[in-house]
């Protein structure tokens, strides 16, 4: 007789799409409890997919951080990247589709209509709830979007306060397929230090340049050398026009001081290692 037996643990991808800036990466890097996604307040601040694991007693949640998708795609980058974030759907376990609780955008019905073509379980998130002051007004907006799609479920929530969060976690865990864990139950991310360092400071770069410097600003890690209590990390700033160089050092290097003091911050937190 062959017997089956059903496994115990939980392991699924969950991807976290939605617009430019509506908190995909606050949310994720709230779930996990640290900080892995950047983000700014500027808009396509997330460049590339990267991948959140959270793993408990018995169940891992592997979530997928995704770029914010463009309305119209300007150009092939912009296309590459919504077809990306798109593609990503059709291989995750539930999509995770963030939005700003009481507004309903022209980008958020053009990613609902992709969304809707997959036909894939969709929990609809309605961030930055602590926005809303009249907290009566959440309930009629629900209303209007429940009638757009057959949501798996509708969580208003707030990833910067933490609000309700454990509520949508625990709709992710009943979704996913009962499966071996894919990840060792340390790992974090699919990510190497080394390119969060630089995520990292692309961040500060971010947050602290105007207009649409930061957009053409990469970071490239050159060296990252690993020592008993301190990893040795040097990295390279590429603007992309040479008269942005003065604006990223700043008046006597200014800028470029805060902007590496707060990175490392963030390194030693991450890596509770220190960094010079
Ligand atoms: N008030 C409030 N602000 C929030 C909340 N969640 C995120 N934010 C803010 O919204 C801005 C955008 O957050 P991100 O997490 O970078 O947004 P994103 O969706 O990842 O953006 P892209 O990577 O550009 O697609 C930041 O300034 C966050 O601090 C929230 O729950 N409440
Ligand atoms: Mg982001």
């Amino acid at each position: 007789m062959i017997q089956f037996e059903q496994e115990k643990t939980r392991c699924g991808t969950v991807a976290i799409v939605g617009r430019p800036n509506v908190g995909k990466s606050t949310l994720m890097n709230y779930i996990l409890g640290e900080k892995l996604s950047i983000t700014s307040a500027k808009p396509q601040t997330t460049r590339q997919q990267i991948l959140g694991i959270k793993t408990e007693e018995t169940t891992q949640t592997i979530y997928i951080d995704t770029p914010g998708l463009p309305q119209a795609s300007k150009n092939r980058l912009q296309r590459s990247l919504v077809r990306d974030a798109i593609n990503v759907v059709a291989e995750v376990d539930v999509v995770g589709f963030v939005i700003e609780a009481g507004r309903w955008t022209e980008a958020d019905q053009t990613i609902l209509e992709r969304l809707r073509e997959q036909n894939h379980p969709v929990i609809l998130i309605l961030n930055k709830v602590d926005r809303i002051k009249d907290k009566t007004r959440l309930l009629p907006f629900m209303k209007i979007c429940a009638e757009k799609m057959n949501f798996l479920a509708m969580i208003p929530l707030s990833a910067q306060k933490g609000d309700n969060i454990g509520v949508l976690e625990e709709t992710i865990a009943h979704h996913l397929p009962y499966a071996k864990f894919v990840y060792p139950r340390d790992q974090l991310s699919d990510r190497s230090q080394r390119f969060l360092a630089a995520e990292f400071i692309r961040e500060k770069l971010m947050r602290a340049l105007h207009k649409e410097i930061p957009y053409g600003v990469s970071v490239v890690i050159e060296q990252f050398e690993e020592k008993k209590r301190m990893i040795h990390i040097h990295a390279v700033i590429l603007a992309a026009r040479l008269g942005q160089k003065a604006i990223i050092i700043g008046k006597g290097g200014e800028v470029l001081k805060i902007i590496g003091s707060q990175a490392r911050l963030d390194m030693e937190a991450c890596f509770k290692k220190k960094y010079i």
